[in-house]
């Protein structure tokens, strides 16, 4: 009996000194604070609609500059209350079920509780498109939008201790399972859900042994299907999606999680400015304090700091002087008659994006192509008036001749000689 009590004080605390290693190791106070005002600074743009998850990721932060936190929220209040969202594309509609829980996560993270008007419509909005979404699965066996969207507005529900229907929380059960039988799983999306369903393991009260057996061992079944995937330097899946993968192995911080060897590396990362758009530093800022979207719901807004001063921007890039000549290639591979849409060989200023490349193009009259706002920037739609939509799921894919880009059009930049090509496929 006596040895028994022994071994499972041991072990206990094994796991929990285990535990607190995942941490960034001090003497990177500086950089974690250069990261801080990077996302503070990238609030600053007002030709974009707001993004909540640039407020919840300074949120999560223990240090603030409040008032520029506070004139955010308002923009991104103002937004919410816009009914629909403009698109590229010339029609209005409404607004995806991940922005809808975003908001609803940035506005819990505003300390706006669940039983205040404004958050009480918005959750109610939410538990709405989430039977919607749900009956989508039901008849068409995919969401209306994807499983990253269907996690997050499962998780910003949780995380106010919201009941989610218990048939929302089967469909994502299955899909977890499911996913992680396969060879080329989506990491961000199998993150996502993992989170959620880490969320709902607190939640236990609502539900039937059943399920809550169920949502414990798909929770597991990420968490080991993160670990598999983790190389030896420490990336799941890449660069981006260790962002999300880490807060998971975070959340369910354990023994042998291999969530440091990832966190090491992306601070590694961090310091050689691998994460400059706005959208990963808000992933990367929480990890770096060690928390995750679940601590949004237990966040009271007490004693916090307001001690971050922001500086005049640092100096830009040095001029660029040499150009790079880069090779473009645009096919439509769902069109077997005719695929070659456009093919040439651009002079452009080194340190270009892809952005630059295809805009100069325009400017030249030899190409057109449509974007359309999102969260991680400019996504491309239409190139020579051939269409690539969401609806028909088909997108505009980035690659260069042996690989897809990590990057979107507005973040990759363009080398010499480089071969871009830009492929009609399905997803
Ligand atoms: C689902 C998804 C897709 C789907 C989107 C279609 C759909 N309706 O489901 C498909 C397969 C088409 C796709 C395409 C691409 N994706 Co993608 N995608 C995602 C994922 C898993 C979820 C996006 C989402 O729903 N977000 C939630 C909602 C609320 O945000 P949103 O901004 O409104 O979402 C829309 C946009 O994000 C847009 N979108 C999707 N991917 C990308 C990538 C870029 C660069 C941009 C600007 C927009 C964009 O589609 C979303 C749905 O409408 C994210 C993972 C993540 N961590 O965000 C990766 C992610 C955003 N994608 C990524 C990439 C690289 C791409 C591609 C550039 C890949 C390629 N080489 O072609 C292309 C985009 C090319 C283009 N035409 O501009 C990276 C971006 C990393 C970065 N540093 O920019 C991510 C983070 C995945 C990763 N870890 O590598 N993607």
């Amino acid at each position: 009996m006596m040895l028994s009590f022994l071994f499972v004080t041991v072990a206990v605390s094994f796991i929990s000194v285990n535990g607190k290693q995942c941490r960034v190791q001090s003497g990177n106070e500086n950089l974690i604070l250069s990261i801080n005002k990077k996302l503070l600074r990238s609030l600053g743009n007002k030709n974009i609609a707001p993004n909540p998850s640039l407020y919840i990721g300074l949120r999560l932060s223990d240090v603030h500059n409040q008032k520029t936190e506070q004139e955010y929220l308002i923009r991104l209040q103002e937004d919410m209350k816009e009914p629909t969202v403009s698109s590229a594309l010339g029609s209005d509609s409404q607004r995806s079920t991940g922005l809808l829980a975003l908001h609803t996560l940035a506005l819990r993270a505003s300390c706006e509780t669940a039983n205040s008007a404004n958050m009480r419509k918005q959750l109610q909005q939410l538990k709405h498109r989430m039977h919607q979404e749900k009956e989508h699965i039901s008849n068409t066996n995919t969401p209306q939008s994807n499983y990253y969207q269907y996690s997050l507005g499962v998780l910003a529900l949780c995380v106010q201790n919201v009941k989610v229907d218990p048939h929302v929380i089967r469909k994502l059960v299955n899909e977890v399972k499911k996913v992680s039988e396969i060879h080329s799983i989506c990491i961000d999306t199998l993150s996502m859900g993992g989170l959620a369903l880490q969320c709902l393991r607190h939640l236990d009260a609502f539900y039937d042994e059943h399920l809550n057996k169920d949502i414990a061992s798909a929770a597991l079944k990420v968490k080991e299907t993160l670990q598999k995937a983790q190389d030896d330097n420490g990336i799941i899946g890449n660069k981006f999606s260790t962002l999300l993968a880490v807060q998971v192995l975070l959340a369910m911080e354990s023994e042998h999680s291999g969530c440091s060897k990832s966190l090491e590396r992306l601070v590694t990362e961090s310091k050689i400015g691998t994460f400059y758009n706005p959208m990963a530093l808000s992933m990367l800022l929480p990890v770096l304090k060690h928390k995750t979207y679940l601590d949004i719901g237990t966040m009271d807004c007490l004693n916090e700091t307001d001690n971050i001063l922001l500086s005049a921007k640092p100096a830009g890039d040095i001029q660029i002087t040499e150009n790079v000549l880069v090779n473009l290639k645009v096919e439509d591979t769902l069109n077997h008659i005719n695929p070659e849409v456009f093919k040439d060989t651009v002079n452009i200023p080194k340190g270009s994006s892809l952005l630059n490349v295809l805009n100069a193009l325009k400017e030249n009259e030899k190409l057109t192509f449509e974007t359309e706002n999102s969260l991680w920037g400019p996504y491309l739609t239409v190139v020579n008036k051939v269409k690539a939509l969401a609806k028909d799921k088909t997108y505009w894919q980035l690659r260069t001749l042996d690989t897809v880009l990590l990057e979107g059009i507005a973040d990759y930049k363009v080398y010499h000689d480089d071969t871009i090509i830009i492929r009609k496929v399905r997803w």
